[in-house]
């Protein structure tokens, strides 16, 4: 029997374990980005673990989240990742060179290769062929200095493409229809893969945008084929060399399957607060928009913009609808300035903003109190946009620039004949914004701002685990509610003290209080906790605030591995019913706490006798971990060890 395309490259990247969906296994990394809001973080984390020159074939760190420098912070943290990126063998992607997902998609990525990214969108490499996976700083930073990464093997789902899309239905369309058939929690434990007849009708940045928002089913990565699409939009980057065929065996099977049929998908949007929340346009049509922002490492290519602007060419927005753009890369913006395109959204009425994350995350443009925003990002949570009133719907190019025009929800097979934006022959290929890493390591110095604190370490798995419910939380809490971003608390991205304060208070404004007033604690969730970024910063500002366990009903992927990177304890509930029971300020006690891990069935006392079942789902790696407090300490632990070791041979 043949194998699947995701099958194939973990095989030819596998270390360790073996290709049974569940097993531990260790693959090795090509490449890793970073981004700032994550970078900082995962830097200090790579100078404490003592790396010298990375050992990936290639790694980038780009800034593109914390760009507003209100204060010293952002442009300090800049400055010590450009330093230490320069001192360990990292690229560096300069602040305004675009999204760190549109930029490797552009100028770094290649087909049949792995890459780790430390945010959660990284999967976006998958639409040029990449097992690319998004993971927290610390995983991404003993990446580079080992080359390698541990994760569960999940399970791959094929997706079968038939057909054609219409025109005005594009890539976002296509993975909205994905998240209205699976849900946010449908492609958890799973490579999503996509393969068929239909691929062929996709372009590369398609294909981007459907694998970036698998992050939003929550799966480990989505996966195309690389084909002859591949080659020419890598040739169009002056990059063919780099291209190499890829596709799943004629006799491949799957886990799991899907077939969706291009020709039958329509517009479609995300209403809120959720990107699984899916609602055809039709539906929503004539319904008023106040804000229209067009961007993100969703859709932000030079085909999603030129799209835009040929929409807009000639027309002006209302007076009603503030249309904001936040183009995806340097490369996109100048070309739309070379042919003219960029006039034409400027003239229409676009606010233009420099390249970058921005409103995405919450960096500027939070909309009117109450306002609806139409937006053609990957997530709806909640207060995300900054304005917790808003009404924030996710959607395709098409349909924001129609909307941006109607001054309410718009179906943009209405706007009469197709647009066709073919790619261009070539891009244009100007690379003087990202800096190579130095060819004198040791003579740079790096450069660390008084923002920059010490994160916090855990200790070894103490006997007894006690303290109270600190919060009971619903199910789907997503890492903005764990750990919020946005343009006052980007910049603390190296500071957990200062981050601890705000700590789940979108939950609970009085957490973080209770939390210190109780010397810490548990926290109890629903389903699916920890859902969206790969934010280390919501494990590490509980651990700050002593936080020893989430008791959960499940947990997203990436966040759980944060959790045990940071030595608290994930545990899922056995008898899922036992989450009605807990109550807010409950006592919980864990006894023989290393014994329990061990066997990964942990019992927890409640008060008047009350007693609950848990599971601990972790490998034996992790495990370990847990017991010592955190991968930095099994990993300083391992290195003593060593040194003791050859200390004992030399005498
Ligand atoms: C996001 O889209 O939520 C982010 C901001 O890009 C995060 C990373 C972060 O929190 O810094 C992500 O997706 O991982
Ligand atoms: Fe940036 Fe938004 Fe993409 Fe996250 S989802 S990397 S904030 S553009």
């Amino acid at each position: 029997m043949g194998l699947n395309l995701a099958a194939k490259i973990i095989k030819n990247h596998l270390l360790k374990g073996s290709l049974a969906a569940g097993s531990e296994i260790c693959i090795n990394i090509d490449q890793t980005l970073t981004q700032d809001s994550t970078g900082t973080m995962a830097y200090l984390q790579l100078e404490a673990m003592g790396v010298g020159q990375v050992k990936t074939k290639r790694s980038v760190a780009y800034i593109d989240h914390n760009m507003l420098q209100e204060g010293f912070e952002n442009a300090d943290d800049h400055k010590y990742i450009q330093t230490v990126a320069a001192k360990h063998g990292i690229y560096f992607s300069r602040p305004g060179n675009g999204i760190c997902h549109q930029v490797h998609l552009e100028r770094f990525g290649i087909p049949g290769q792995t890459l780790l990214g430390s945010d959660s969108h990284t999967p976006t490499g998958g639409g040029l062929g990449m097992l690319a996976i998004g993971a927290g700083g610390l995983d991404v930073a003993v990446a580079m200095g080992q080359g390698s990464y541990y994760l569960s093997m999940p399970e791959v789902m094929g997706i079968k493409l038939a057909g054609k899309l219409a025109p005005y239905v594009s890539g976002k369309d296509v993975i909205l229809e994905v998240l209205k058939r699976l849900g946010v929690k449908g492609g958890v434990g799973r490579i999503i893969e996509y393969y068929g007849e239909g691929v062929k009708n996709l372009n590369v940045p398609q294909r981007a945008t459907i694998a970036n928002m698998g992050a939003e089913l929550g799966a480990t990565a989505s996966v195309f084929p690389s084909d002859e699409i591949t080659r020419l939009f890598l040739k169009a980057q002056r990059r063919e060399a780099d291209w190499l065929p890829f596709a799943a065996d004629e006799d491949a099977c799957y886990d799991e399957n899907l077939e969706i049929d291009l020709d039958k998908i329509e517009p479609l949007a995300a209403a809120p607060h959720s990107p699984d929340n899916v609602v055809p346009i039709s539906e929503l049509a004539g319904k008023k928009v106040d804000q229209v922002a067009i961007g993100s490492c969703t859709n932000s290519s030079y085909q999603d913009l030129m799209t835009a602007a040929a929409i807009l060419r000639g027309k002006s927005v209302p007076e009603s609808v503030s249309l904001v753009i936040s183009p995806g890369s340097r490369q996109v913006l100048n070309m739309l300035a070379q042919n003219g395109a960029l006039s034409d959204l400027i003239s229409a009425g676009a606010r233009i903003l420099e390249c970058g994350c921005g409103p995405c995350i919450g960096m500027g443009q939070a909309p009117a109190t109450g306002a609806v925003s139409i937006r053609t990002f990957n997530r709806n949570f909640f207060g995300r946009s900054g304005t917790k009133s808003a009404q924030v719907y996710l959607v395709s190019p098409e349909t924001a620039a129609a909307s941006a025009l109607a001054g309410a929800f718009a179906d943009p097979r209405g706007l009469g004949g197709p647009v066709v934006i073919e790619q261009p022959e070539v891009f244009e290929i100007n690379d003087n914004m990202i800096i190579p890493p130095s060819k004198n390591p040791e003579s740079v110095n790096v450069a660390r701002g008084p923002n920059i604190k010490p994160f916090p370490l855990n200790a070894n798995l103490p006997e007894t685990v006690a303290g109270k419910v600190l919060l009971v939380a619903e199910g789907n809490i997503t890492t903005d509610h764990i750990m919020p971003s946005n343009a006052k608390l980007l910049p603390f991205r190296s500071n957990i003290p200062y981050l601890s304060g705000f700590c789940l208070t979108p939950c609970d404004p009085d957490f973080p209080a209770r939390a210190v007033e109780n010397g810490g604690g548990f926290i109890v969730a629903g389903q699916n906790y920890g859902q969206g970024s790969s934010r280390e910063h919501a494990a590490l500002a509980p651990l700050y605030l002593k936080v020893r366990a989430v008791i959960a009903k499940s947990f997203a992927r990436i966040h759980k591995a944060n959790l045990i990177n940071s030595g608290i304890l994930p545990l899922v509930f056995e008898n899922p019913e036992d989450y009605d029971r807990i109550s807010l300020l409950d006592d919980l006690i864990i006894e023989n706490a290393p014994e329990q891990v061990k066997t990964g069935l942990v019992v927890a006392k409640g008060g008047k006798g009350a007693e609950y079942q848990l599971l601990l789902e972790a490998s034996e790696n992790e495990r370990a971990m847990l017991l010592q407090g955190g991968k930095i300490n099994m990993i300083r632990n391992e290195h003593n060890k060593h040194n003791k070791h050859n200390k004992h041979n030399e005498h």
